[in-house]
């Protein structure tokens, strides 16, 4: 009896400190990050009002009072641009908003009332906080970890093996700028220059194609670092372990190793902050996937995503001999892997969304699970854009989905079947998927909140053990 009521008192304690936990968003170029937290910070901010939190047990339980902004700790991160974010989704018609590059933080202050069990139940309870550190970036830059585990020549080589056909050509410009560069010839500064820019242009060219697998990520993301020369390297083609020791006995200023020192020089000064100074500090993660545009766009660029994602995930991987546990020691603990847009497919499919993402991921969950990291994969619309119709054909009664296209004309559409599993060749040949890309609902049609679906299922997986 006293030790339980000793228990329940330093409970007590415990919830009347201000807990603090940073939560991190990414996600690939367009997966729906900016759209995530916009909405995530909206719901919070407006718990208990316009907002829909049902599957977050504290909003349900009225026990979550609301949200407010303060200002963040790290003065070195931009803002989040919410209110920009908001201002799109409010604007007449509504817009999505702007794509970001580079992170940005936003800081808020929940109050909460804290459970109150056994001998504590019938107290008054009074509020207590939690600081929630919410944190936005690229996808892209995780693509850089394995990096870390090449030097520049058998970094060449593996670039080399990843220009498949398709890639080839998205490449000529940069193929043909470096077809005559002599790895031995001495560097010309302007020259290399010019041949980076023809490589970022092929990396940003390939990303608009719908390639996921691109490295240097900052080549795609450049932010501050835009024209300096740490991001004017490329590969070389044609060269490989079997000319190392020629390659390295070349002079100092030579093509060659110019361009590897400058490999040296972003893994040092670029990829291994970022996983020092932001990565490591996270105590929780969410990693948004597009799998249904991957879907939309077709079996190479489904296999591109498959294969970004699993290089994206060894940054996820604390297994004891994995890369990142032996240079940084990380203490995220506890992921959520979401498939975003979920709103573009009727709600029967959302099941086989899940599958499918799970099928993605297998490996890396895998490995996640091995090394006791909760993980729990989920589908979700940050801003549903759609609204469900039963629509009667040939007696039967199936859903479809009602939009209005980014051109303002309204559609009823009947999205297909997600695959359940990795799709096959038959699967692409057969009906491959096609879904529209629709505008945000609009004010009128929304009222003050934002609706959703299933982040309050990604909210209580992420902070609700925080709010109890
Ligand atoms: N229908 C629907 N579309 C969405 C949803 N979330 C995002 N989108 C679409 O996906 C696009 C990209 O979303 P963002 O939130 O900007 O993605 P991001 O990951 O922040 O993209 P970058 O900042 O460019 O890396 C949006 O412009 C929308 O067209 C959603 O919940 N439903
Ligand atoms: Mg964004």
């Amino acid at each position: 009896m006293r030790q339980t009521l000793a228990r329940e008192v330093s409970n007590l304690i415990e919830r009347g400190r201000d807990r603090q936990l940073r939560l991190a968003v990414t996600g690939l170029s367009r997966a729906g990050k900016t759209a995530f937290l916009t909405s995530l910070v909206h719901q919070l901010r407006h718990a208990g009002l316009e907002a829909r939190l049902d599957l977050l047990p504290a909003a349900r339980e009225g026990r979550l009072l609301g949200a407010q902004r303060i200002a963040q700790a790290d003065l070195g991160i931009p803002r989040f641009p919410y209110d920009q974010a908001l201002a799109a989704l409010d604007a007449e018609p509504p817009r999505w908003p702007d794509p970001t590059r580079g992170i940005s933080e936003l800081r808020l202050r929940i109050r909460y009332r804290p459970e109150r069990h056994g001998l504590l139940a019938g107290f008054a309870s009074d509020s207590a906080t939690l600081t929630l550190d919410l944190f936005d970036y690229p996808g892209e830059w995780l693509l850089d970890l394995p990096l870390l585990e090449h030097d520049y020549l058998s970094w060449c080589e593996r670039q080399q093996a990843s220009l498949s056909p398709a890639r080839r050509e998205l490449a000529s410009d940069w193929l043909a700028a470096i077809d005559a560069l002599d790895p031995a010839a001495s560097a010309d500064e302007a020259r290399l220059a010019g041949i980076a820019e023809h490589y970022a242009g092929y990396l940003r060219a390939a990303r608009e194609a719908g390639f996921a697998d691109l490295q240097p990520g900052r080549f795609l993301l450049p932010g501050d670092l835009d024209g300096a020369p740490v991001l004017q390297f490329f590969p070389l083609p044609g060269v490989g372990e079997a000319d190392r020791a020629r390659l390295e006995a070349l002079p100092e200023d030579s093509v060659y190793r110019t361009l590897a020192r400058r490999f040296a020089y972003y893994q040092q000064h670029v990829v291994k902050p970022f996983y020092r100074e932001h990565f490591r500090r996270f105590d929780r993660q969410i990693v948004l996937v597009d799998v249904l545009g991957a879907l939309n766009a077709g079996p190479e660029r489904f296999e591109d995503l498959s294969r970004a994602l699993a290089t994206l995930m060894k940054s996820f991987d604390y297994g004891k001999r994995s890369l990142l546990t032996r240079l940084f020691a990380p203490r995220i603990d506890r992921l959520a892997i979401a498939a975003t847009k979920a709103d573009h497919v009727t709600p029967e499919q959302h099941g086989k969304l899940v599958a499918l993402l799970e099928a993605l991921l297998a490996e890396p969950i895998k490995d996640l699970r091995y090394a006791d990291i909760p993980v729990r994969a989920l589908s979700l619309a940050s801003l549903r854009a759609t609204e469900v119709h039963e629509v009667s054909q040939q007696g039967t009664r199936i859903p479809a989905l009602r939009g209005t296209d980014l051109a303002g004309e309204a559609h009823l559409v009947f999205p297909g079947e997600v695959p359940a599993r990795l799709p096959r060749a038959d699967f692409w040949a057969r009906q491959g998927f096609s879904f529209t890309a629709f505008r945000p609902l609009p004010r009128a049609s929304r009222g003050d909140g934002l609706p959703h679906i299933r982040l309050d299922a990604a909210l209580d997986w992420l902070i609700g053990d925080k709010l109890t």
